[in-house]
C-alpha cells in the first residue's frame, strides 16, 4: 500500500536545470573548458561535486581550486534563482501535490541539491512537503539510495510505501536500490527503468496511478 509520495526537485516540481546550465556555463568559459546544453543533460541530478568533476572531464584540479569553482558556480546559481516565483512550478505538480494531501498521503522532498530549501520557499511549496531531504542530509548522492532512505525516514514510512517521481537516470537508480516504487518523468531512453514513465506530471491524477499502484 502506498502512503507516501517523495518528489525530486530540479526536472520534477521546477525546471532549475536551465539555472544550473548557466551558472556552469559562465565557470566553464572562465576557466576554458567546452560546455554545452548536451553536457549539461548529463548532469540531472548529480551532485555539485559529481557534475564538477564531468565538466572537467579527468583534468586535475587541487582540491582547494576545485572548492574554490564549487563555490563560484554556486554563487552564479544564487543570483539566478532569485529569481524563481511559484509561476516556475512545473505544470501539474502543484494540483497533484495538493491532491496527495487531501487523500491524507504524505509528501517529501527528495534533491541533490544544497539549494533546495531556497527554491521551494520560492517557489511557495514548503508548507506542501511534510519532509525535506537534500544536499546537506547524506553523503553518499545519487546513484546511492540514501537521500532517498533519508526522506522515508522522516515520513516514518517503508521504502515499499513510497512512491519516488524522478526525472534522472541516477535517480531512478537510487530509488530502485532503495527499494522505492518509481514515477520516471521524460524519455524512456533515459527513465525507462521506472515502473510508470509519463512525460510529465502535466495533468496527472492519482486515479491515472490506481491502475499501477493501491493507495492507503
Ligand atoms: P546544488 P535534483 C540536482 O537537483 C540537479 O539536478 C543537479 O543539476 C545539481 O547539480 C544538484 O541538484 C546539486 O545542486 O549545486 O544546488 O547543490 O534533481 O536532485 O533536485
Ligand atoms: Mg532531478
Amino acid at each position: 500500500m502506498i502512503k507516501a509520495f517523495i518528489f525530486d526537485l530540479d526536472g520534477v516540481l521546477t525546471d532549475t536545470a536551465e539555472y544550473h546550465f548557466r551558472a556552469w556555463k559562465r565557470l566553464a568559459d572562465e576557466i576554458g573548458e567546452p560546455f554545452t546544453r548536451e553536457d549539461n543533460e548529463s548532469l540531472r541530478g548529480i551532485s555539485r561535486r559529481g557534475s564538477l568533476l564531468l565538466l572537467l572531464k579527468g583534468r586535475i584540479v587541487p582540491e582547494p581550486e576545485f572548492e574554490q569553482m564549487m563555490a563560484r558556480k554556486n554563487a552564479y546559481y544564487l543570483t539566478f534563482i532569485e529569481e524563481i516565483t511559484p509561476r516556475d512550478l512545473l505544470p501539474g505538480a502543484k494540483e497533484l501535490l495538493l491532491e496527495i494531501r487531501a487523500a491524507s498521503l504524505q509528501t517529501g522532498l527528495g534533491s541533490a541539491s544544497k539549494n533546495a530549501r531556497e527554491v521551494i520557499e520560492r517557489l511557495g511549496i514548503a508548507n506542501l512537503l511534510d519532509a525535506v531531504s537534500d544536499g546537506y542530509s547524506v553523503e553518499r548522492q545519487k546513484p546511492a539510495p540514501d537521500l532517498f532512505l533519508h526522506a522515508a525516514g522522516q515520513l516514518g514510512r517503508a521504502p515499499s510505501e513510497c512512491i519516488v517521481v524522478e526525472d534522472a537516470a541516477a535517480g531512478i537508480e537510487a530509488a530502485q536500490a532503495g527499494g522505492f516504487h518509481t514515477v520516471g518523468l521524460g524519455p524512456r531512453e533515459r527513465v525507462g527503468a521506472a515502473e510508470v514513465v509519463l512525460a510529465s506530471l502535466a495533468g496527472v491524477r492519482l486515479a491515472d496511478l490506481a491502475g499501477q499502484f493501491q493507495f492507503l
